[in-house]
């Protein structure tokens, strides 16, 4: 299925569907406690709003990886080598991708994002203004196992997973070890990663981050469901939930809920679903690691640490990590 204007860009969809949605929404509030995952936050609306968090004065990660891609890709691309098949998980808006590919020329360019809203219009335009670049765009779910389409004739190319934004926070740490694994046989003997990890810090700035004072992470977070109304066509009075983030100390990690503000019934998919005042859906974690804690998790997974590049501040980190020939 082609779909983009300039000759090098190719776009398949593999997304999951409306049925693996209702799927999981009904599995996730069966649960005790009730959790839903994060990767749903993104239809179009929650993408968009995605984008407003992270141009928040409170919303340090994204402005801070992309000053650190400016003043580094030039040492990373020298790492990478010339002419690597660079595969991204979650592209988004791309402002860091475009940085990356522009001092790294690689051969291909392989986005692979659940997000089709976004996916299209930016593969298009990446191809457009990198025409040496072939661009092989990939609507999917990264966290399963998947074929890319026309990759065979990269054969002999190094490859190269880039994983910024830290998405790998939303991972519990045996999740993140198995999706590293993953993404280590992705990347073959001779291959590489690229991955952004926010950095531990005090709870202030970290609380500020996922509580903005505009509301718009509390408009991200309510937006899911919002969306399994719209979707599932399930009867939710979204005013009677309330955001709240807060950082779990011990486990390392801010986590996002949407707390129930009485007891009251929701109704998905002719299924009901009791809720007690105060009880919550868990719909995000959002770990944060040292240096050291990242580069031990990597090697667990197989990884080989090389270097990692971090802002002034120690806010957040890039590691670049070898798979073992
Ligand atoms: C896209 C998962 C990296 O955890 O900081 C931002 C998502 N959630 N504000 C993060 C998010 C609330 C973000 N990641």
């Amino acid at each position: 299925m082609a779909r983009g204007s300039a000759s090098r860009v190719s776009y398949h969809d593999l997304g999951p569907d409306t049925g693996d949605f209702r799927r999981d929404v009904i599995a996730g509030l069966s649960r005790a406690p009730k959790a839903l995952s994060p990767k749903y936050f993104y239809d179009e609306r929650g993408s968009e709003l995605f984008e407003a968090i992270c141009d928040l004065p409170e919303y340090y990660p994204t402005r801070t990886e992309i000053a650190l891609m400016r003043d580094k890709a030039r040492d990373m691309a020298r790492l990478l080598g010339p002419r690597c098949v660079l595969i991204e998980y979650g592209s988004g808006s791309g402002r860091k991708t475009r940085i990356l590919v522009e001092a790294l020329a690689p051969a291909a360019y392989v986005p692979i994002d659940i997000a089709a809203a976004q996916l299209g219009g930016f593969s298009s335009e990446l191809a457009r203004d990198f025409p040496e670049v072939a661009v092989i765009a990939v609507c999917a779910d990264y966290s399963r196992p998947l074929a890319v389409p026309g990759i065979d004739r990269f054969r002999g190319n190094r490859r190269v997973i880039y994983f910024p934004g830290s998405t790998i926070g939303n991972f519990t740490v045996p999740e993140a070890i198995s999706f590293l694994r993953n993404a280590r046989a992705v990347g073959r003997p001779g291959g590489a990663m690229l991955v952004g990890v926010d950095l531990k810090k005090n709870s202030r700035t970290l609380h500020a981050a996922y509580d903005d004072a505009q509301g718009v992470t509390a408009e991200f977070n309510l937006n899911l469901l919002a969306r399994i109304k719209r979707e599932l066509g399930a009867d939710i009075d979204t005013k009677a939930f309330r955001h709240r983030a807060f950082y779990n100390e011990e486990l390392g990690r801010i986590e996002m809920h949407l707390e129930s503000l009485r007891d009251q019934q929701v109704v998905v998919a002719n299924r009901t679903f009791v809720f007690r005042r105060g009880e919550t859906i868990h719909t995000e974690n959002s770990y944060k690691y040292s240096i050291a804690e990242f580069q031990d998790l990597a090697r667990r997974a197989g990884f080989e640490p090389q270097a990692v590049w971090t802002d002034d501040e120690n806010l957040f980190s890039v590691h670049y990590l070898t798979v073992p020939a």
